[in-house]
Parts: structure tokens; sequence; C-alpha cells
């Protein structure tokens, strides 16, 4: 029988990001993919596009929980990303309790800034509710920016050594989250890459890789699904960070190739056959 996770982000209609990232990379995955909308919008909220729509789904969030309860609906993983706002979090951490499956993983990408700042909209009170969040999952995985704020420390987004990356996961799990797979990474300027630590064995390991000068809208969503359907597929946490880093890496470098190249996010879709083949499923 295939694997079913809940994934609850938002639709961003147009914008290559959140939802309309998850579904496909997962499904590719082999993984069937239910979604949990935290909200609508037109367009991601990213400068570029303008005045977004945006439809608050709280509300909803407890009914679609109970309706699932009262049919005994259950999960295998459930993978969290862009949370509409904060009393979404209480009612996530209900969906978590009561849906996922014993032992099942809960993977918190706490898509909530980056660049050193918060997304629109946020502000340091829903970054403690999302601390919540992360402190109940199995896998977090932040980039320099949300692991900063998570930990209500300054940013630090270059000049940094490996004990300062090292200090920042180790001090993560002591919110309690037990992996943490740090995006952002990178100790030399032309290099970039993600450090994953293990709290099971305290043991970090790192995948860096070339760095390409441009940087995306979207790339966060690229590589959380893709760790999501690899991590679902059997591999472990490094091997699975360093598919989606790969994964992730090609899908900016096809997208920059493309001379009619929009603008908001990477086009991902062109690196699924290979994205299958690192899975060994093609
Ligand atoms: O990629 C993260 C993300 C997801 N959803 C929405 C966003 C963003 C980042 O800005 O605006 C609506």
């Amino acid at each position: 029988m295939n694997k079913r996770i809940l994934s609850i982000q938002d639709i961003s209609c147009v914008g290559q990001c959140s939802l309309t990232v998850a579904l496909p990379i997962i499904s590719a995955a082999g993984i069937e993919t239910s979604i949990l909308p935290s909200a609508v919008l037109s367009t991601h909220t990213a400068a570029g596009f303008g005045k977004f729509t945006f439809r608050d789904l709280t509300e909803d969030l407890p009914l679609i929980n109970k309706h699932w309860n009262d049919i005994n609906v259950k999960f295998d993983a459930i993978y969290t990303g862009y949370i509409g706002n904060k009393s979404q979090i209480e009612y996530i951490l209900n969906i978590v309790n009561t849906t996922l499956k014993k032992d099942a993983p809960l993977i918190v990408d706490p898509a909530m800034g980056d660049n050193g700042k918060l997304y629109v909209g946020f502000d340091k009170s829903f970054v403690s509710y999302m601390a919540k969040l992360c402190a109940k999952a199995d896998v977090i995985l932040p980039n320099l920016t949300e692991a900063a704020y998570l930990l209500d420390e300054e940013c630090k987004l270059t000049g940094y050594d490996k004990e300062y990356i090292e200090g920042l996961v180790r001090r993560l799990v002591k919110i309690g989250a037990k992996n943490v797979i740090l995006t952002g990474v990178s100790f030399a300027e032309d290099e970039v890459g993600v450090c994953v630590y293990s709290s099971e064995d305290d043991k970090t390991s790192y995948y860096l890789h070339k760095k390409i000068g441009q940087s995306f809208h979207g790339t966060g969503d690229v590589f959380s699904s893709s760790f999501v359907g690899a991590l679902l597929n059997g591999k472990s946490l490094l091997d699975a960070a360093t598919i989606a880093a790969d994964i992730t890496r090609q899908s900016v470098a096809l997208t920059i190739e493309d001379k009619d190249m929009h603008w908001y996010g990477v086009e991902f879709e062109k690196v699924l056959p290979e994205y299958l083949k690192k899975l060994g499923k093609i």
C-alpha cells in the first residue's frame, strides 16, 4: 500500500511555492499526498506581484479535522510549511495529535522568513507559535534566518564558522525538535549547502556544493518537498538532504538557462525525471 502524507501549507495560485510545489514533487516520489490548505492566495507574498488576495481558512481547520476523526483518517507522515497565522498552529497541533499514526514523522518547514527578515504578515509572536510546532517535530528544516528567529537570536548571514552553525542546531533541538536540517549554510563565497544534525547520536554532517549566484523564491519549498519525498522512500537524513539540495540547485540552474525564464519561482518540473532517478524509481 502507498504511504499517505498530509501536507499543510497555503495554496499560492500563481508563484510556484508551497502546495503547488509539494503536491507534484511528493506525488512523483510515489507518496499519496493529501493536502490541507492553510490559506488561498492569488500569488505568493514576496515583492513583485503587487497586492495579493488572502483567503484565510483558519475556521475550516477544526471542521476538516473533526470529519477526518469521525471517519478515522490517519497519515504516515505530516509535513507543514507556510502557515497562515498563529491561531492555526493550535489547530495544527490537534490535527497532528489525532491523525498522525503512532511513530510516524512530523516534518516542519518553519517557512516564515529569509535573508534576515520575516515574510510580510509575520511577527515575533507568530515565531513563538511556530516554535511550539517545531518542538513536536521529528525533523525541522529552517534556513539561517528562521533558525535565528526561532531561537530569538541575532541573525548572522555571513562571517560565521562551524562552531556557530553547530551551536545553532544544538540549541534548536533544545526547543524539542529531534533532527535539524539547516539550509543556506556557507563557509566560503562560492559554496552553499546544508547542515544535518541528529540529536540521537549528536552528529553533524554537511553537504556543501557550488553556489549559483542568483537566488530564487520558492527554492525552500522545492528543497523541503524533495527532502520529504526522499525521506519517506527510506533515505537517511543526510541522503535525503543531499538529494534535495541537488534537485534544488539543478532547478535553479535550469531556470537561469531558460531565456524566457520567469522571476517568481524555479522550474522544478524539468528536474522531476532526475529526482526519480535519484530515488531509484526509474
Ligand atoms: O515559499 C514560502 C512561501 C509560501 N507561501 C507564501 C509565501 C512564501 C514566501 O514568501 O509568500 C504565501
